[in-house]
């Protein structure tokens, strides 16, 4: 403890306060009155965080933690857009750490990629990071070494705007999603290895297919058995090894944040998980998103929105009534949920809702496409979309411009854009489910050029040997570069020849969504495809050097989806 202190000491916060609360960070503590002047960050021009190890607590089971500063999740820092900031981080591990500053657009020096854009910072030395904030909103921050975000080593940052916020509220907090496991990440990994589908406890068998009344055709259950894949593989590591946190806190020792009756509250919700995709609803509240990765939007009404690794989103709620309310992050599987609480007073709590059946994968999912209302999942799949599956080929080499090895174990017949959807499982729930399609930019692009080329892009892997990659490779392979000319507008094209969700994550630049509204598309810095999807994204490259470019699955980037991005030349204006 007393070494907290000092080092709390050093950061200028209220040490003895903080020491007594062990792990968390003040304002992840239960029981959060919302973030404001006297709430501990780091902010200013220059600070320290110290990457180390600590023991984490959960349900009255200790762990190994890799923290910043000593906790988990790691310190919010607040900046201002403007200003300059030096952050210099001592690696106290004995392997090498890394922190990438996620959807902040700094030179690619700072932007803290081991083997793409800097070294790494080895054991027991500090980097310093220096760069210029340029842009505001809600983002975070992570290693970028081996596997060590799955062991806490996250953390928040929200950047104030220089001038007016167009976004108004009485009150903030910050939902930091995880997924914290006491199994070690290399131990996942090897068990993921040995078989993707080892963490799925919800595996149909052939005897509940057959009862399964509402479930698949025959002919639909023939193509998952010829495929060997699974209709309950949503998720390869599930709550069987998950507990799912909001600001470090599980579902018994529930995170709660404070307001009162008839503010505007607005909730900074950023999914820092490893490997999970949550569904995010508060019953009885609606929510209404007004930034998505960072950036400004048309504010939307919804009732719920599924949240890919990596994105944030802010949402204002405006309870007005004197009571709890469940906040509800249930993962994509329905394997088990993180929740928190908002009251107006400490000690309320709200019912938490059951965890709902869990979604199957359907046709569409395999990248089959039966027109409008042709079935798309398995719960309403019927008769009538049947007829040609048999046939269907669903790994047609002559679809791709690449040479598919044993890592990929399909390619999707006829992939369509899925940006209109909710998401896996959230098809049918009843009430409004935020899509890509509903998300509109305030503000409209600067850059109105027309794409001068489109590169297609495909997600691919075989699911059943844990193997993924981009167009075929793994970035072991040492593939050859995505090469963009500095300011160059282009369009890239994803297609996911798998049966998962991948978020898509490229470093140093906002992507737009082409969702159909034109200047006003977007920008993202993250994208989930869909199963057997595509999406397409316009981009200006306007930021020279070496980025990363991968999915934010850190189990499927560890197994090598992930590629480079080189926008050249370094100097000068445009190639
Ligand atoms: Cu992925």
């Amino acid at each position: 403890m007393s070494r907290l202190i000092t080092r709390r000491g050093l950061l200028g916060a209220t040490a003895a306060g903080l020491a007594l609360s062990g792990l968390m960070p003040a304002w992840a503590r239960s029981g959060s009155p919302g973030l404001g002047p006297a709430m501990p960050l780091l902010s200013g021009n220059e600070f320290r965080l110290r990457v180390g190890h600590s023991p984490f607590s959960l349900k009255g089971r200790t762990g190994h933690a890799i923290t910043l500063n000593g906790v988990l999740p790691a310190p919010l820092i607040r900046l201002r857009e403007g200003q300059r900031v030096r952050i210099h981080v001592e690696n106290g591990l004995d392997e090498d750490t890394s922190i990438h500053w996620h959807g902040l657009l700094v030179p690619f020096e700072m932007d803290g990629v081991p083997g793409v854009s800097f070294p790494g910072i080895p054991a027991g030395a500090t980097f310093t990071y220096d760069f210029s904030v340029i842009q505001s909103g809600t983002y975070w921050y992570h290693s970028h070494s081996g596997l060590q975000e799955q062991m806490g080593h996250y953390g928040p940052m929200i950047i104030d705007p220089d001038g007016a916020d167009p976004v108004e509220y009485d009150r903030e907090h910050v939902l930091v999603l995880s997924d914290w496991s006491f199994m070690h990440p290399h131990e996942i990994f090897t068990r993921l290895k040995q078989k993707g589908g080892f963490f799925n406890r919800q595996k149909q068998t052939i005897a509940g297919r057959l009862r399964d009344a509402g479930g698949m055709t025959q002919q639909d259950r023939a193509m998952f058995a010829g495929m060997r894949m699974d209709p309950t593989d949503i998720a390869d590591v599930t709550g069987a090894a998950y507990d799912y946190l909001i600001n470090g806190h599980g579902q018994v020792d529930r995170w709660t944040g404070l307001f009162s009756p008839g503010e505007r509250v607005r909730l900074r919700i950023i999914n820092a998980a490893a490997q999970t995709i949550f569904n995010f609803r508060i019953p009885g509240l609606p929510l209404t998103v007004v930034a998505a990765d960072g950036q400004n939007v048309r504010p939307v009404t919804v009732d719920e929105f599924q949240i890919g690794n990596a994105e944030t989103y802010d949402i204002i709620v405006q309870p007005d009534t004197d009571q709890a309310f469940s906040v509800v992050a249930e993962s994509i599987d329905r394997s088990g949920m993180a929740v928190a609480t908002l009251a107006p007073r400490m000690g309320m709590s709200a019912p938490v809702p059951m965890l709902r059946e869990r979604p199957l994968l359907g046709m569409k999912d395999m990248g089959m496409d039966h027109g409008a209302h042709g079935g798309a999942h398995a719960h309403a799949a019927s008769g009538e979309a049947k007829a040609g599956h048999d046939e269907m080929d669903m790994r047609d080499e002559s679809k791709v411009a690449f040479d598919p090895g044993v890592g990929v174990d399909m390619i999707s017949p006829n992939p369509v854009d899925r940006t209109g959807e909710p998401g896996i499982g959230l098809e049918d729930v009843g009430h409004r489910v935020l899509t890509y399609r509903d998300l509109v930019s305030l503000a409209p692009r600067a850059d109105r050029r027309v794409p001068s080329r489109n590169i297609e892009i495909h997600l691919t892997g075989n699911m059943e040997r844990f193997m993924w990659s981009i167009d075929g490779e793994k970035l072991s392979e040492r593939p050859e570069p995505y090469r963009l000319a500095r300011n160059e507008r282009v369009r890239l094209t994803l297609i996911n020849d798998t049966m998962m969700t991948h978020p898509m994550h490229l470093h140093g630049h906002f992507f737009e969504i082409v969702n159909g509204h034109g200047a006003h598309q977007p920008f993202k810095h993250t994208v989930m495809v869909l199963p057997g999807g595509k999406v397409s994204l316009d981009l200006t490259a306007d930021a020279p050097g070496d980025w990363a470019f991968h999915c934010h699955m850190l189990y499927h980037m560890h197994a090598g989806m992930m590629r480079v991005v080189t926008v050249r030349p370094l100097d000068g204006g445009a190639a």
